[in-house]
């Protein structure tokens, strides 16, 4: 019999490649939406498709991380060897607009799950593991360049408190009732299914789009900003690694390089022959109360321990990103008869 593993964040970008990953390795692969009044699904009907009857690939339940009743429910219904907490309001800039909001679910919603993992642990008797998806947010205004396991935390952000917030208890959960709960501390990571609200992906998507003339600017905000930019299909392997360790423990995932805006700009729009000096412009909107300076991790430890490593680079990243974009652009051409 294989594991079962249950995603929170299934229809997100790290929850896709997740279960892609899982898939191929065998699990029965179950995954937590929250009901939307349209599909947010796109990242993972490939997965659901099956033409052989009783042989789903990914089986979806509703839930939310603001409801702690439908968590259990869900834990009881699924019964899974592996937990994996990747839903969050995961965007720093909207986490300003809505703080209380964000700490729910991206805090207190992790004490809902953890709750419900401890609980079902002691009544069945079971050793139910769980990942935390952390952040590199929770460094914030950094004490040392590069940031480890050990380096303190300095959140600048209401999503950086709550990532803080539910970073401590994951980790007192493992302290306090022997839990297997592991927090990946995972700097950014990317891919052409990011979010089109993150800078990477609003850079890419905006330059194709340019390109084929389906837009004239781009506005963004602070173009000093420096993030260790990796790409997520790697990052979510490293997430099953720390799960498959035999004591649990908490790991930074990053490539140990930083980059600015200014020079993922560069990259993209030189791939495409524009001038992004040109077509760029900064609107304050996009700027952020604090900001995060600069980010860069050494994931010495996850190397040696897990063994794990980045394959795809920078530059190798913005290529994907810019090309998966120019072809979505193109699409768009044709489909409006262009
Ligand atoms: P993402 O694309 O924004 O996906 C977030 C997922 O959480 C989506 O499936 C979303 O559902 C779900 N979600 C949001 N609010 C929810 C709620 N109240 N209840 C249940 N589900 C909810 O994020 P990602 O980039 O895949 O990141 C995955 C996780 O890693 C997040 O926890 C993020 O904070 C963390 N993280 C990300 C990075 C990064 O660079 N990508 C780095 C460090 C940590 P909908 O599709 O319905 O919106
Ligand atoms: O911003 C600057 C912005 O929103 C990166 C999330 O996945 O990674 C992500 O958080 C930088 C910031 O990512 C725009 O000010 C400039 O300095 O792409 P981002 P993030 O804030 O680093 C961490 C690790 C997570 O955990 C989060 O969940 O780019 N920037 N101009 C801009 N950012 C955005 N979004 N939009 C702009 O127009």
């Amino acid at each position: 019999m294989g594991k079962v593993a249950l995603i929170t964040g299934v229809t997100g970008q790290d929850g896709s490649y997740l279960a892609e990953l899982l898939i191929s390795k065998g699990y029965a692969v179950h995954g937590m939406v929250r009901r939307s009044s349209s599909f947010a699904t796109g990242r993972i009907d490939h997965m659901r498709r099956s033409f052989e009857p009783g042989k789903q690939r990914l089986e979806l339940h509703y839930g939310d991380m603001g409801d702690a009743t439908g968590l259990r429910g869900i834990i009881e219904k699924v019964q899974p060897d592996e937990v994996y907490n990747l839903a969050a309001q995961s965007h720093v800039r909207i986490s300003f607009d809505q703080p209380e909001y964000t700490a729910d679910v991206v805090g207190l919603g992790v004490l809902r799950l953890l709750e419900a993992i401890r609980d079902y642990n002691q009544r069945h008797n079971r050793a139910i593991r769980f990942y935390q998806a952390g952040s590199s947010e929770m460094f914030g205004k950094v004490a040392e360049v590069p940031q480890r396991e050990t380096t303190p935390f300095h959140p600048r952000s209401p999503y950086a408190c709550a990532k803080a917030y539910a970073h401590w208890q994951t980790v007192n959960y493992r302290e306090a009732y022997g839990l297997f709960a592991v927090n990946g501390i995972l700097f950014n990571h990317e891919s052409p299914r990011r979010g089109e609200n993150f800078v990477t992906r609003k850079i890419t998507r905006s330059a194709a789009r340019i390109k084929v003339g389906l837009q004239q600017k781009l506005m963004l905000g602070n173009l000093d900003a420096k993030r260790d930019w990796g790409f997520a299909g790697d990052y979510v392997e490293a997430m099953w690694m720390m799960m498959q360790q035999p004591e649990p423990g908490d790991y930074v995932i990053a490539t140990g390089e930083t980059h600015s805006v200014r020079e993922f700009l560069d990259l993209a729009f030189d791939r495409l022959k524009l001038d992004w000096r040109e077509l760029v412009g900064v609107d304050p909107r996009y700027m952020r109360p604090s900001e995060v300076d600069i980010l860069c991790g050494d994931s010495s430890k996850a190397r040696s321990l897990l063994g794990w490593k980045p394959r795809v680079s920078f530059e190798e990243l913005v290529a994907m990103m810019v090309d998966a974009d120019l072809e979505l652009a193109q699409m768009e051409l044709r489909s409006r008869g262009l």
